[in-house]
């Protein structure tokens, strides 16, 4: 499947929503711009998660290109995209690799979120353009976690570093880096426990992590991902500033977004939060994860509208 095909299938959910809402609202001879026109506009798009502010901007712009006209379906939608299009710009953010040595990823955000899962579909990326890998399963917390990531490692066919269950995580990541660099491997992928924001004592290992990297490397960690589960919407925003708080996060990776219809919440995040977003995921396997491009985004969230 083509990566834009893949979106498509990952943004069935909201695409499924907004068709059918935005659908709703005309006739097919077309209906006149009014206020209460831009009042259900305005309920629909709130629909898929984007937020107030967006959904105002979105449609502000369409009251005035389309004010008291009698309008059709298509041309609004169009008019919809234009705006989301240029809301949530950004150039396509791959992972900066470094100029020599192994490139560092840190993995982070609260459990569940799909960091693992995340971690197995960039390794199988970097694969594909013949990087040499190691994981670090500095998820120490739960035993299965360590598992998890194990099984990922044997099936891609990548080494892994792993520590007993409550051990220290910085050292895990310590010697998955050393081993990384031992091995001059192109890529060390260091997977952590999941944490609330909010956990004080939590955030304060992570820094840790990356102080630890840090020293072994220079520039490590060289991106810092911050994994945010898309079902979850709204929330992700208020984590996404506390962990930068703790850790200089250097990006997103938007998972889950095949599980929802709120697919809009990139909309917000890319408002509200001063980080790229890299990487979007739209499924369980490894393949299933999408280099973020807000055109192509917009293209499959509204395929088949209008
Ligand atoms: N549908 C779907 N499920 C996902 C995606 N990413 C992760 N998951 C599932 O979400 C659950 C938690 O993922 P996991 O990677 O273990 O989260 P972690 O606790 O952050 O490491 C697992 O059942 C994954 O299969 C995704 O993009 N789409
Ligand atoms: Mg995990």
């Amino acid at each position: 499947m083509g990566l834009f095909d893949k979106l498509k299938q990952g943004l069935k959910k909201t695409s499924q929503l907004l068709n059918t809402d935005v659908r709703d609202l005309f006739k097919s001879e077309g209906r006149l711009m009014d206020e209460d026109l831009l009042d259900e506009i305005f309920a629909t798009l709130i629909k898929t998660d984007m937020g107030v502010a967006a959904a105002q901007q979105i449609v502000g712009d369409i009251r005035d290109r389309f004010r008291a006209r009698v309008v059709k379906s298509p041309e609004v939608v169009e008019g919809i995209k234009e705006k989301l299009k240029d809301l949530m710009k950004q150039p396509p953010e791959p992972i900066r690799f470094a100029a020599a040595g192994p490139t560092v990823i840190m993995v982070c955000g609260v459990n569940g979120s799909g960091k693992t899962t995340s971690i197995a579909k960039l390794s199988h990326m970097f694969l594909a353009e013949n990087r040499r890998i190691v994981l670090g399963a500095a998820d120490t917390f739960r035993a299965a976690a360590v598992e998890q990531l194990t099984i990922w490692a044997q099936r891609l066919g990548t080494e892994i570093v792993t520590g007993p269950p409550g051990s220290d995580p910085a050292s895990v990541a310590h010697r998955a880096v050393a081993r990384a660099i031992e091995v001059d491997a192109d890529v060390c992928i260091v997977d952590t426990a999941g944490r609330l924001q909010t956990q004080q004592n939590l955030m304060q290992e992570l820094s840790k992590i990356h102080r630890v990297l840090g020293k072994q490397i220079p520039e490590a960690p060289h991106e810092v991902l911050l994994v945010l589960d898309a079902t979850t919407g709204q929330n992700g925003i208020s984590q996404a500033k506390h962990f930068t708080e703790a850790v200089q996060c250097t990006g997103i990776v938007l998972a889950k977004l095949d599980g929802t219809a709120k697919g809009g919440v990139v909309v917000a995040i890319r408002q509200e939060v001063g980080l790229p977003v890299k990487y979007v995921g739209v499924g369980e396997k490894a393949e299933d994860l999408a280099l973020f491009n807000p055109d192509a985004f917009v293209d499959a969230m509204f395929e088949d509208v209008g």
